[in-house]
């Protein structure tokens, strides 16, 4: 509840990261979610993928829209800079302050109502421009907030509590964020801490538009018989197409992998990704490849989770516009309005 106030103390031999800091550094306030809500256990997934890269909080921005996926930023992350805007509008907010200050890690948190509805458009322009953020769709099925209305995630043929059966088609953010040329795309499912917390520290790592579908069950309003968003149906049709683990770049990799099973995919800075293979004829450096295989599976009902697709050249929305290195908030005066003798320079060029 919002009045209960976390207690300040914790156990003095609680782990500590390489900053010295414990989970309880990256926690925030105490959950007002459902007991059980999906939303919780990625909540927990994020502390726990900052805590183990050692992040800075002062240097994440979290930005969210409305929701109860999008109030989660409260409960993590409590010394770093946040910002719950306005319904499906994160994605503008997240791209304005990312043009701002490029040397922030920016979290965009939001709902599958939130972004596959009133901000499909926000969504899908910020993938195709490749703003360097990670996206997280925390991914019900349903707009929790408002009392369990279908979502336009819900699958075509699956039931709503009452027993109302969903007729219309859904969209797959996945298969969009693909098609709009996302650098990382992944999905995982909230009741898997082992396959999200590698996913969420890869995405951060990344530098480029990083899609993170969480399917993430509503236990008051979609967690019953004939939801495809359930505890119970993602366990029964959950296809893996591989595990990741995720290695930054000065840490040397010790543990003998299978040849043939694993891949390693080195990132721009040093860091790496290291692809545990499960489905054998998987390959995720193929854009088109991975579309067809989400779409022969969603055919069957399966729910295909990992990461679905990373690209090894990613590039970001500061490089296409050739953006200065400096954050533009530590820029003076001068070099931001460097007057009208260059304002003239710039006209005779374009007549
Ligand atoms: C402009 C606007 N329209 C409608 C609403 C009502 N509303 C609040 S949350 C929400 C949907 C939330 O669904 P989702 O993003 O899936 O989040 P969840 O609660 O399921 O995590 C809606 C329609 C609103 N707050 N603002
Ligand atoms: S209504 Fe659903 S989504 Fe919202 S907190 Fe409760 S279980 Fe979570
Ligand atoms: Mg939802």
């Amino acid at each position: 509840m919002t009045y209960v106030v976390k207690p300040k103390f914790h156990h003095p031999e609680l782990p500590k990261n390489k900053l010295g800091y414990t989970h309880r550094d990256y926690e925030g306030k105490i959950s007002t979610l459902c007991a059980g809500c999906g939303h919780d256990a990625i909540t927990a997934a994020i502390i726990e993928a900052c805590f183990e890269l050692s992040i800075e909080p002062h240097r994440v921005a979290k930005i969210s829209g409305i929701g109860c996926s999008s109030k989660t930023p409260d409960y993590f992350l409590g010394n770093s800079h946040g910002f719950n805007s306005v319904h499906g509008r994160m994605p503008s907010v997240l791209t304005g302050a990312n043009l701002a200050n490029r040397d922030l890690i920016y979290l965009g948190v939001s709902g599958d109502g939130d972004s596959a509805s009133i901000g499909l458009g926000q969504f899908a322009h910020c993938m195709r421009r490749g703003v360097n953020m990670v996206y997280i769709v925390e991914n019900n099925g349903v707009y929790g907030l408002t009392k369990g209305q279908f979502s336009a995630t819900a699958d075509r043929g699956s039931k709503s509590k009452r027993g109302v059966t969903n007729t219309d088609n859904a969209i797959d953010m996945v298969g969009i964020a693909l098609q709009l040329g996302a650098s990382f795309v992944a999905r995982s499912f909230s009741g898997d801490k082992k396959q999200l917390v590698p996913i969420v520290k890869a995405a951060i790592e990344h530098r480029g538009a990083a899609f993170i579908d969480v399917i993430s069950p509503c236990v008051a309003f979609n967690n019953h018989a004939g939801s495809t968003k359930s505890f119970d149906y993602v366990r029964e049709h959950n296809e893996a197409v591989n595990r990741l683990d995720f290695i930054t770049g000065r840490t040397p990799i010790t543990v003998a992998y299978e040849p043939g099973s694993v891949e390693v995919v080195e990132q721009h800075d040093g860091s790496k990704l290291v692809l545990k293979k499960v489905a054998a004829d998987y390959d995720a450096h193929d854009r088109l490849g991975a579309m067809s295989f989400l779409q022969r599976h969603a055919a069957i009902g399966q729910v295909v989770t990992g990461l679905l697709f990373v690209d090894r050249e990613p590039e970001d929305l500061h490089r296409h516009f050739n953006t200065v290195d400096s954050p533009l908030n530590s820029l003076s005066e001068k070099e931001l309005c460097p007057g009208s003798a260059a304002l003239e320079k710039i006209n005779a060029s374009l007549r």
